[in-house]
């Protein structure tokens, strides 16, 4: 056993750290203990030993990033979610849809700027049909070629299928050709029906979002998971979303990276309703998400909605990703975010080295573009 488990021998934890230790999967009840346990450090450390496990030989200390930037084409949307203050702003000026030039002029202003993975999300927009999706994939394809697209998330998906008249599958295929390289976690939310109805959470159900991905790995499309949290949700509904996402990931196996989100409540009537997660709590999701997703290759921590200080903590609670250096951030912004709305490649790559990792450039996909120079980082 190693070193970290046999310190957990005498602890409240111990039944589940040899769990951890041997590899075996924990329980739904297992993940609830977790959450139930007051001990952070104890959890952090068990995250810690799942993470090595997971990494690989010689790759334990890696924290991954990209050069990235996102593109939202549209702040219009036909849903309503409480808790987005992203679309549908109160203040007419500021609703906007770009025309498929305005996104592709967007592109060039990345591209100068050496980035190397569009994540382009909007709203629901019937303008911003597949026809639209399908010719921005086509003009980024051929006038970027050497930029990995992550697009749409599996609502917008199901929302341009539905628009199309098209099944999941062709609106997949028809995307994956005009170049749709891998999706983005995003639109889970939570998948507890209650805490869905209390957000007025109308559009993809789970089992919905959950086929989509299926269908999108099948087609060789690797995506993303997300699960948003400080919206009335218990830890039972977090830990009832992980474990779909888990028997999804045993089906079909594209899941690159979970990604816990934090709600933003500027602009929504949300306060006092809900009680926003604490520090603890974050870093709980971060660390108990490492140990029960045991198929999830890596966990991000979104410095956007966490902060670069608590993002850079869980990088000891099981996280070895950062996203990446973004350049405008909508989505959290419009709900009060005070984190700048980009970090420069050297910033991550210091608050990775100041916490004891190696930081490393990756692609989308976790190729690894570059092993970062500790010395240069910590300058
Ligand atoms: O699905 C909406 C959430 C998500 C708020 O795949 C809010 O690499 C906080 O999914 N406060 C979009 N969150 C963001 C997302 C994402 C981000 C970064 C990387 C990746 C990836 C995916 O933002 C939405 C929703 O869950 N959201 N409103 C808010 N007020
Ligand atoms: Fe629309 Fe997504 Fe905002 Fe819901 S969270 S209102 S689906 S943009």
């Amino acid at each position: 056993m190693p070193a970290v488990a046999e310190s957990f021998k005498s602890g409240k934890l111990s039944r589940i750290a040899d769990k951890v230790a041997s590899g075996a999967r924990l329980s739904p009840g297992d993940a609830l203990e977790l959450y139930d346990c007051a001990d952070l450090p104890q959890i952090g450390r068990l995250a810690e030993l799942a993470r090595q496990r997971q990494a690989g030989a010689g790759q334990e200390q890696f924290v991954y990033y990209i050069h990235n930037m996102h593109i939202n084409p549209t702040n219009y949307c036909a849903e309503t979610c409480r808790f987005c203050s992203y679309a549908n702003p109160r203040e007419q000026s500021k609703a906007y849809h770009w025309s498929v030039d305005q996104v592709i002029a967007e592109a060039h202003k990345g591209a100068r700027l050496g980035i190397a993975e569009i994540h382009l999300v909007g709203g629901l927009h019937p303008a911003c049909n597949l026809d639209y999706y399908l010719d921005v994939l086509r003009r980024l394809k051929k006038e970027l070629p050497h930029i990995h697209i992550k697009a749409l998330t599996a609502v917008e998906i199901d929302y341009l299928s539905r628009l199309s008249g098209l099944s999941s599958n062709e609106t997949l295929m028809a995307l994956k050709e005009a170049g749709l390289d891998s999706m983005p976690g995003g639109g889970a939310e939570i998948f507890a029906p209650a805490v869905r109805k209390a957000m007025l959470v109308k559009k993809t159900p789970p089992s919905t979002w959950l086929t989509i991905h299926g269908i999108a790995h099948s087609l060789g499309i690797r995506s993303n998971a997300t699960m948003l949290t400080g919206i009335g949700e218990t830890a039972a509904n977090k830990v009832d979303h992980m474990i779909m996402l888990r028997e999804q990931q045993d089906k079909s196996g594209g899941f690159m990276c979970f990604i816990p989100l934090k709600c933003h409540y500027q602009g929504t009537d949300l306060l006092p309703e809900v009680t926003p997660p604490s520090e603890a709590d974050l870093l709980k999701d971060i660390a108990i998400s490492r140990i029960l997703l045991d198929n999830f290759a890596h966990i991000k921590a979104y410095w956007i909605q966490l902060g670069a200080q608590l993002a850079q903590k869980a990088l000891s609670f099981g996280a070895d990703d950062m996203d990446g250096t973004i350049q405008e951030e909508k989505v959290t912004h419009a709900a009060g975010a005070t984190t700048p709305l980009q970090l420069a490649a050297q910033q991550i790559e210091s608050l990775i080295v100041q916490a004891g990792y190696v930081p490393v450039e990756r692609d989308t996909v976790y190729n690894i573009v570059r092993i970062g120079n500790s010395s240069t980082a910590k300058a």
